[in-house]
């Protein structure tokens, strides 16, 4: 049974409260939903990607190999968009965070840099991150300057295989060290914050879970109840963007 009841002022429980301040590792799980406000559009939101594409048809090796420049075109306009945003205050409260807190992990699902470029230090990236690139046969990082402009899949310069996004496609494995990395957090976390994902991909969605097994105080923040809900001690239903900054204000006096 969570607590979802609060004082009128208060934006969180008694019990949150306290475990906030008395807290010493604080781990935040990041999904889409932490860069929406940044105007990132999200997956399986209103206007989600996937309800132009099916994961099937982009996100995927296959769909890369049946046809490398329509999946690379669809990276460089995701990268374009991503360029062109800034952090929101959800990354600004997780980056303070950062500050406040011994230990302060940002485990995302996301690929798009806003969590360092907010000032966050130590951020696990599940997933891979969209400005990193390389090439399929020899592993060679393509660099920027590479593959600047490129509206086709690139070949690499040193062997001329094809070139890739330093991304996770479905039924590709995580980044090994990412992972045990993220496991090892969350497994040790006091407060592990759930944000702005529908939790719906695995290995990434058991970590919620995996963290409360281990002791930690599960917190969801969401704009709406999630399949993880049921499962969170504390579920705060709001914008990211204004329930952390709100959280952390609150834990501050
Ligand atoms: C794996 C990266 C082992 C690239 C993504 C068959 C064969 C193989 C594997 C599987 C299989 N069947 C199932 C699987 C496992 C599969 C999986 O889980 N599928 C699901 C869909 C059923 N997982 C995998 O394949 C993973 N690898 O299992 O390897 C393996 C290997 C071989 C064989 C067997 C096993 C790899 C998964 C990674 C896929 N890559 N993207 C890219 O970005 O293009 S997935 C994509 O969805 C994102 O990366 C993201 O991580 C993920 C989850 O999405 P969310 O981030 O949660 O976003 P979403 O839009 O869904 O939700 C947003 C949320 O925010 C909503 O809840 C919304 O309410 C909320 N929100 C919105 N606005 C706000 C907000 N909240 C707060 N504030 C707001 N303002």
């Amino acid at each position: 049974m969570n607590s979802d009841h609060k004082s009128p002022a208060a934006p969180c429980s008694a019990e949150l409260l306290l475990r906030l301040k008395e807290a010493g590792r604080i781990v935040v799980f990041t999904g889409a939903g932490i860069s929406a406000e940044s105007g990132v559009p999200t997956f399986r939101g209103e206007n989600g990607l996937w309800k132009k594409f099916r994961p099937e048809e982009l996100a995927n090796i296959d769909a890369f190999m049946r046809n490398p420049d329509l999946v690379w075109q669809w990276y460089q306009h995701r990268k374009e968009v991503i360029s062109s945003v800034r952090p929101n205050a959800g990354h600004d409260a997780i980056a303070a965070m950062d500050q406040r807190y011994p230990s302060c992990i940002v485990v995302t699902q996301n690929i798009d840099d806003l969590h360092r470029r907010a000032g966050s230090r130590t951020v696990h990236e599940l997933h891979g991150n969209i400005e990193r690139n390389y090439c399929m046969t020899c592993r060679r990082p393509a660099t920027p300057e590479e593959i600047a402009g490129q509206t086709k899949a690139p070949l690499c310069v040193a062997c001329g295989g094809l070139v890739r996004p330093d991304v996770v496609w479905f039924g590709e494995l995580l980044p090994e060290e990412e992972w045990n990395a993220s496991v090892e957090a969350a497994t040790a976390a006091d407060v592990f914050f759930a944000v702005g994902t529908s939790s719906v991909v695995y290995p990434a969605a058991s970590l919620p879970t995996d963290a409360r097994r281990a002791g930690a105080y599960l917190v969801e923040v969401n704009i709406e109840r999630t399949d993880l809900s049921p499962m969170a001690d504390e579920v705060l239903l709001g914008k990211a963007g204004e329930v952390l900054p709100a959280l952390l204000a609150y834990v501050e006096h």
